[in-house]
């Protein structure tokens, strides 16, 4: 606990999931949730990973000469090992119980955190999955997305292509231009309907790891400022990698995993379990 004050804001509580948000969830490989957060917690842990962000970021150069992936937007992750406060926000139950609900297991685990700030004319984020990166042995694993404030739609609020977690083509793409194009017309063959709505203050997503999602640019002057924590079933293995990208996941996020056994490193503490 860091401080007497993070302990009247609720990040703990239950929030009520109900059979039929968890049907959506499994029929479309994601959920919006409203009402999550009120905007004092917001407000008061957004200040928090806005630090962060800004003290660890080490992206400086302009747009201009930035790649599609870093014109997306600043990335920094784990903020929970470097912020007391955010470590909180990121230990809280009360995601943590909602995606163990939502992927149907007794157990999630930290996979790790990220903020992902869009900047004022930031650019797209392209379609891609997220476990194209995850050298994970099952697909019980989800994001949670947290908007720190109201996301217009001229901010690039997340959008998914529902039903798209069963969708097996593309996901050997990293985010790129390449992905933006093989999967924008690939999901418009296969007539995936796209959630692209705003999300009000307090709405939080959660997305399935195989589910393809992007965004639009941040065609406003404000900075789209977004939390995300990535959970996975207590009990997922690590596989053996098969990419770069795996192997840098492995080293950043559960160092001295072994291919086979169970990932239960120091950093990926279990955020929740039912004890019933
Ligand atoms: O926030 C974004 O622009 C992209 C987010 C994303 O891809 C994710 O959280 O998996």
């Amino acid at each position: 606990m860091a401080d007497a004050r993070t302990q009247l804001l609720d990040v703990d509580s239950r929030v009520a999931i109900t059979p039929q948000q968890q049907a959506f969830f499994r029929e479309n490989g994601f959920v919006k949730l409203s009402h999550v957060f009120s905007a004092e917690t917001l407000r008061y842990f957004g200040e928090h990973i806005t630090r962060q962000v800004i003290e660890r970021n080490c992206l400086q150069k302009p747009m201009t000469e930035r790649t599609t992936y870093e014109r997306a937007f600043l990335q920094v992750t784990n903020l929970w090992r470097t912020d007391p406060v955010v470590e909180r926000f990121v230990r809280g139950e009360r995601l943590a119980r909602a995606a163990a609900e939502l992927i149907g297991v007794r157990g999630v685990r930290l996979y790790h955190d990220q903020a992902l700030y869009k900047e004022p004319g930031g650019g797209i984020t392209p379609w891609h999955a997220d476990q194209y990166y995850w050298p994970l042995s099952t697909s019980n694993t989800c994001t949670a997305w947290i908007p720190l404030q109201a996301t217009t739609r001229e901010m690039g609020p997340l959008a998914f292509a529902a039903g798209s977690h069963r969708f097996e083509f593309g996901r050997d793409l990293k985010i790129s231009d390449e992905s933006e194009r093989a999967l924008q017309e690939a999901l418009r063959r296969q007539n995936f309907a796209e959630e692209d709505g705003a999300f009000e203050l307090g709405d939080v997503s959660f997305h399935s790891g195989w589910t393809f999602h992007h965004t639009g640019g941040n065609v406003t002057d404000q900075p789209r400022a977004v939390m995300t924590i990535i959970y996975m079933e207590d009990g997922i293995r690590l596989t053996e990698p098969k990419r770069p990208e795996h192997i840098a996941d492995r080293d950043a996020f559960m160092p001295g995993a072994k291919v086979g056994q169970v990932v239960a490193t120091a950093l990926n503490p279990l955020l929740w379990r039912d004890r019933e």
